[in-house]
């Protein structure tokens, strides 16, 4: 099981995300080591928890850095979790990914479509739009989840590829029993935006969006997921540990059980 810092932003001038890595490793407060380790019980985010070092005045070179450290990790065939930065981690990422997994699934959690036209350089607006037009992944093998803010040309773009979304979702077993059935057996990589979560669980974050998933709906899905046999890989993204101070670091803890629950994960 690996455990990889990620600290790249590639979003237009907007910083925060990166700093999510260095809060969980270095805990340089009484209060985070307190929540991290005490509460969540997930000490080796601190002692095991290694890092992709990046430049992020240059979204080239940042890019490459990630998609060569991503496809070592891979080829090793070790569990890998990615703590990020923002959504554009996932781009280089799920390159090697799909390189290395000839039969990649892809289970997206985010508020957002992340499906704009695509930059060369993908940012964390539009990564989704580019991994599936480049063929990381195949469009029916990807499911998103959670998402309630969508412009038209997403909308467009992921009805005409056949993407599922549930965006609304009201029978949650229902929902888990779909998502297992059709990733059982592929190479399955799980992407979480902390954005997903409602405001009231995750509020430190960049483009907060009402009425999001309820903590305790966010974990039975990661959990049915979590159990998947051929799970490979999990990132958690966007979360801004300097803005989530003033809520006792609530965003942070969630991030953190979420990774802690995936290594638990047999
Ligand atoms: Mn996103």
């Amino acid at each position: 099981m690996k455990i990889i810092s990620v600290p790249r932003v590639n979003a237009l001038g907007k910083m925060g995300p990166e700093k999510m890595g260095e809060a969980l490793r270095t805990q340089n407060s009484d209060t985070l080591t307190n929540i991290i380790e005490k509460q969540v019980g997930a000490r080796r985010l601190r002692t095991q928890m290694s890092e992709i070092e990046v430049d992020n005045s240059n979204v080239e070179s940042s890019e490459k850095e990630i998609y060569s450290g991503a496809r070592e990790i891979f080829k090793g065939k070790d569990k890998a979790v990615f703590v990020g930065g923002d959504h554009s981690i996932t781009y280089p990422i799920l390159k090697a990914f799909g390189e290395v997994n000839k039969n990649a699934f892809l289970i997206v959690f985010d508020a957002h479509a992340d499906c704009d036209y695509a930059n060369k350089e993908p940012t964390h607006e539009e990564w989704l739009r580019a991994v599936i037009e480049k063929g990381f992944v195949r469009p029916e093998n990807v499911i998103l989840i959670g998402v309630r803010k969508m412009w038209d040309v997403e909308k467009k773009f992921l009805e005409e590829n056949g993407v599922k979304v549930f965006g609304d979702i009201f029978d949650l077993e229902a929902v888990a029993d779909y998502i297992t059935e059709r990733a059982n057996g592929k190479d399955v990589y799980v992407s979480v935006d902390v954005d997903v979560l409602d405001p009231a669980f995750a509020p430190a974050v960049s483009y907060p969006e009402p009425n999001g998933l309820l903590s305790r709906e966010l974990f039975y899905l990661l959990r049915r997921i979590f159990c998947i046999k051929s799970l490979r890989a999990l990132d958690v993204v966007e979360v801004v540990p300097e803005k989530d101070e003033k809520y006792d670091y609530r965003t942070v803890k969630v991030a953190a059980k979420i990774v802690e629950e995936f290594l638990e994960s047999k």
